[in-house]
């Protein structure tokens, strides 16, 4: 009987972590120029919770598919963010924008003078 009840436990866990992943693909717009960029952003997202990452330059589209269970799309912007390109909701830090490559100044058209 209690072996019974074990098995059963057991085997309801095992059902809620073996379903626990959640893969999602979403997309967002994230700023950038170049193949710099482009790999500096994918670059970003190379994390255990990210299975795959793909800028296009001439779009501004990334597109990425992500276990929603352990991070959020949100997280993800900023982590794009946090290495010199703004996302739709993010703003990438004067400071880490400034220390870009200038083929991948993206905001000059917006900021000059
Ligand atoms: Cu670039």
């Amino acid at each position: 009987m209690k072996l019974i009840m074990f098995i059963a436990l057991f085997s309801t866990f095992s059902i809620i972590v073996l379903g626990g992943d959640t893969i999602k693909k979403e997309t967002f717009t994230v700023y950038g120029n170049c193949g710099m960029c482009k790999s500096r952003i994918e670059k970003s997202l190379k994390i255990s919770e990210v299975s795959s990452a793909q800028w296009d330059k001439n779009t501004k589209i990334l597109s990425v598919k992500y276990n929603a269970n352990a991070i959020t799309l949100d997280s993800l912007q900023k982590i794009v963010a946090s290495v010199g390109h703004d996302t739709e909701k993010y703003k990438a830090a004067d400071e880490v924008y400034n220390d870009l490559p200038g083929c991948c100044l993206y905001r000059e058209n917006k900021e000059s003078h």
